[in-house]
């Protein structure tokens, strides 16, 4: 199968600005006349925004570390197959607010899944597919807490505790290290035009080095599983 499209995910630790720039990365799309599709992880389908309601229930906050994944991964496949492969077919920008990133640094760095089976799951739920660039907003816990009025009472996630949002924020740290050529790591504690502006400069040099390369070079193959 053969990716046309390019795909775009926002990552971050919770109040981090990802929505926040999702919503405006659409309106400077619609305004560039580029064909996009924005969804969100876990959801975007019937069936996976009924997994997100389930991770988030604060009656199943006790259920096992190896469950959670499970559930973000079967959400991931519903996505991959039915939404985001076609999408990219067609040649769309497709704007991901969380993608596997988030699985990796929540499920292994958060809950203290080995990493490899959490990647090689990954792999599997999203069919091999890389994004072309990754936007990660950092901001320190506290700060975006702040931002949204403390931790939601009403989220398991969100309820974890300290100690394991700053694994969250050392994860995504390590993954933009290990990823240079697609993370673009963004202060998200300065202003929102200025972090927005970072946003848009890095996407358009992705843009144009994507479509400077001619025929099938600008092609990639992914693989199903
Ligand atoms: N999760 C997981 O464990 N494993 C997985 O594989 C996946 C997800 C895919 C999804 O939650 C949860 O699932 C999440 C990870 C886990 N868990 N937690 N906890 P979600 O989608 O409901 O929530 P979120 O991803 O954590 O997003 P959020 O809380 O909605 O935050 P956000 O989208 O990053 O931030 P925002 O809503 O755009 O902004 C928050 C506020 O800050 C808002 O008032 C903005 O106006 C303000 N803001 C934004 N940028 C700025 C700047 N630059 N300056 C000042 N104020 C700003």
């Amino acid at each position: 199968m053969t990716k046309k499209g390019m795909l775009i995910t926002f990552e971050g630790g919770e109040g981090a600005g990802k929505t926040t720039h999702a919503e405006l990365f659409k309106n400077y799309l619609t305004q560039k006349g580029l064909s996009f599709f924005a969804t969100r992880e876990p959801g975007g389908t019937d069936f996976s925004e009924a997994v997100r309601a389930l991770t988030k229930d604060m009656r199943f906050q006790d259920k096992s570390s190896l469950s959670e994944l499970f559930l973000f991964e079967a959400a991931r496949a519903d996505i991959v197959e039915k939404r985001i492969i076609p999408a990219l077919k067609e040649g769309k920008i497709v704007i991901m607010d969380r993608f596997y990133d988030s699985t990796t640094v929540y499920q292994s760095f958060g809950r203290g899944l080995n990493r490899a089976d959490v990647e090689n799951f990954n792999k599997a739920a999203s069919q091999g597919l890389v994004p072309d660039l990754t936007i990660y907003l950092k901001v320190p816990q506290q700060d975006a807490f702040a931002r949204k009025g403390g931790a939601d009472k009403n989220d398991a996630i969100e309820q974890s505790g300290a100690d394991f949002h700053e694994r969250i924020r050392k994860g995504f740290d390590i993954l933009a290290k290990e990823n240079p050529d697609r993370f673009l790591v963004v202060d998200s504690t300065l202003p929102i035009a200025e972090v927005f502006k970072q946003i848009t400069t890095a996407f358009e040099q992705k843009y144009n080095e994507k479509n400077s390369k001619k025929g099938k070079n600008c092609e990639r193959e992914f693989t199903k599983f």
